[in-house]
């Protein structure tokens, strides 16, 4: 067995947190990562520099949960990644793109959790509550290309959330297969299912409970896209509705005269 040489943890954590700081990409494909035990390594890092800043881990993400996420990022790999308050939008707010290297958004499912959810319980019994939602992800990555330990250790392109109204799930398996419609300046820009999210939301739970050990109770968690990622723009109007869930928006600011186009 070949190894490479040992990733430098802190090393790389400061280079691609020094990429989101700064706006400036890293080539994919330099990090020397060749493990994902050794991205999660990096990823910790990456957040333990967030968290002293200030910043507050509000949740988890998935990523890759949907074939048609896998298909566009050429990867065949479930990931998780943190969100931070910092990264949250509010609802119906305007977020400036400015300090984004090349961001797009796509439509997702989140859970709030009501109590603590251990690896290998029933996800339903640990749900408080459910929203529409919408990521922002950019990647730190030149052109979003790179190895699934990349992404891992870039915490997963993790940029930005939106969160619709909160609603407690009358019936859980409902949300198996929900219409999903992403739309920009109100016209459609993605079309799916929730069935996309590994043929059920509620089955993102399981898989972060494995992957990441006992969640408490509070965490939010983004199951994923259930379609592709759109580029984002300035001046725009993003919205998402997941039927019979609701809605959840936000508008992009206007591109300022100085940025160029
Ligand atoms: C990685 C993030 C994947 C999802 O929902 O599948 C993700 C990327 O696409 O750059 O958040
Ligand atoms: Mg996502």
């Amino acid at each position: 067995m070949t190894t490479g040489s040992p990733v430098d943890t802190a090393a790389l954590a400061e280079r691609l947190d020094a990429a989101a700081r700064l706006a400036r990409t890293v080539p994919g494909g330099t990090t020397g990562l060749t493990t994902t035990i050794e991205a999660y390594a990096v990823q910790d890092a990456l957040i333990a520099r967030r968290t002293a800043r200030g910043e507050r881990v509000t949740g988890f993400k998935l990523g890759f949960t949907s074939l048609a996420k896998m298909r566009q990022m050429g990867v065949s790999d479930l990931i998780h990644g943190r969100i931070t308050d910092r990264m949250a939008i509010p609802d119906g707010a305007t977020r400036d793109l400015s300090g984004l290297i090349h961001p797009r958004v796509e439509p997702e499912v989140a859970f709030l959790l009501g109590d603590t959810l251990e690896p290998g319980a029933d996800p339903a019994a640990a749900v408080a509550a459910v929203a529409p939602a919408l990521e922002v992800i950019d990647s730190r990555y030149d052109g979003f290309a790179f190895s699934l330990p990349e992404v891992i250790a870039d915490n997963t392109s993790a940029a930005g959330y939106a969160l619709g109204p909160w609603r407690t799930p009358g019936d859980l398996a409902a949300l198996g297969n929900l219409g999903v419609l992403l739309e920009l300046d109100g016209r459609p820009a993605q079309t799916g299912s929730t069935a996309a999210i590994l043929g059920h939301p509620l089955r993102a739970l399981t898989e972060a409970a494995r992957l990441a050990g006992s969640l408490p109770a509070g965490t939010v968690v983004l199951a994923g896209a259930a379609t592709a990622a759109v580029p984002l723009h300035p001046g725009t109007h993003v919205r998402a509705t997941v039927a019979s869930l609701g809605t959840v928006q936000f508008t992009t600011a206007p591109r300022t005269p100085e940025e160029p186009a």
